[in-house]
């Protein structure tokens, strides 16, 4: 009995010796920011921009070591062209291997801009060519502290030979809202190893006070209102556009916004938003939905709630007594929906959007 526990003591201890031995390596140089040198050059890092070199050392805000690397937007680029500053590294990696990515972030824009800083991983032939339809990108806005944007994928794509890890800021030109924000970029991780990205387990930004940030934007797009606003500083608008196809004919208006949210079976779901509308027809809608879907992404159940020809903020709520079998994530959705050309120029204002998730009382 003695030797028998003594054996798994020692196959434990040995177990922890293999993990370690195969502990995933960052494959990223400098990975944290700490080689710079007088000019601002990053040991590992290439520098590739679009109009003047505004990347420094940060020692005041920094997540890991003595430093970050802050890439500030100082002033809008003339003529054609987009502001962008890249960091870019770029490591032999083979294909049909997991990939993770990762890297820590403290974005400083103004909620109302259009900038976003991110990571984009880009997958790379033996020619140094790009795999067309393999490249992943993350990215934030607005402000907030440091959090983590991450990538994770089982298997790269067949001929990889290369990877190419960049670290961006991003604004439109002419948005004269995006002059002065910068973002912090700290302790970037790029290793062989899958770790999928955890949903979420609630909603963030659903008072829209860091603009539309943390919303996956479907169709077309939303932005933020400091103009028509229920509660706080910012909502988030969309905005009815004329839309047309191909051959000029105007088509139906679609825009969307959603989080997807961890959420098991049997629970208890309350959702709800405040909207207002400047819709007068019954088929221009702003509508609440919410899905339950299983682990493969199959829908469960879906719940609706809508409003259309009402200029006074209403509340829309959707309970859920108990979510179905096999759920295992919720879609939290607020969309817009108008008829061809239908109330073109008109919005619907979106604010105090939560999502409740309880065991009910059995
Ligand atoms: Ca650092």
């Amino acid at each position: 009995m003695k030797k028998a526990y003594l054996f798994l003591l020692c196959a434990a201890i040995s177990l922890g010796l293999v993990t370690q031995a195969y502990a995933a390596t960052n494959l990223l140089r400098n990975s944290s920011f700490e080689t710079v040198d007088a000019v601002g050059n990053f040991a590992g890092w290439q520098k590739v921009n679009g109009d003047g070199e505004f990347v420094f050392a940060d020692t005041e805000v920094r997540y890991a070591g003595t430093k970050s690397v802050k890439v500030a937007i100082i002033e809008m680029p003339g003529g054609t062209i987009d502001y962008y500053n890249n960091l870019v590294q770029t490591v032999n990696y083979p294909a049909g291997v997991p990939l993770n990515a990762r890297v820590y972030i403290k974005p400083g824009f103004n909620p109302m801009s259009n900038a976003r800083a991110g990571m984009i991983v880009t997958f790379l032939d033996g020619q140094g060519r790009e795999i067309p339809n393999s490249k992943v990108e993350v990215k934030t806005g607005g402000t907030s502290n440091w959090r983590a944007l991450r990538a994770s994928i089982p298997l790269t794509p067949a001929g990889t030979a290369k990877v190419s890890f960049t670290l961006y800021v991003w604004a439109a030109r002419a948005d004269a809202l995006s002059v002065g924000g910068a973002a912090n970029f700290d302790a970037a991780y790029l290793a062989q190893e899958y770790k999928p990205v955890p949903l979420n387990a609630k909603l963030l930004n659903g008072g829209f006070e860091n603009g539309v940030i943390d919303w996956v934007e479907a169709d077309y797009p939303s932005k933020a209102s400091n103009t028509v606003v229920r509660f706080g500083l910012l909502s988030m608008q969309k905005k009815i556009a004329r839309l047309t196809n191909a051959t000029g004919q105007l088509i139906d208006f679609y825009s969307s916004s959603y989080q997807d949210v961890a959420c098991t079976s049997g629970k208890k779901v309350v959702a709800s938003t405040v909207v207002k509308t400047e819709f007068l027809k019954p088929n221009t809608v702003a509508t609440l939905r919410v899905y339950c879907y299983n682990a493969s992404g199959t829908i469960l159940r879906r719940d609706s709630k809508y409003v259309y020809n009402t200029t006074d903020w209403k509340r829309l709520t959707i309970t859920i007594p108990s979510t179905p079998a096999g759920t295992a994530r919720l879609r939290y959705v607020l969309y817009v929906w108008g008829k061809p050309g239908q109330d073109a120029g008109k919005s619907a204002y979106f604010d105090g959007s939560t999502l409740t998730i309880t065991t009910p009382a059995s």
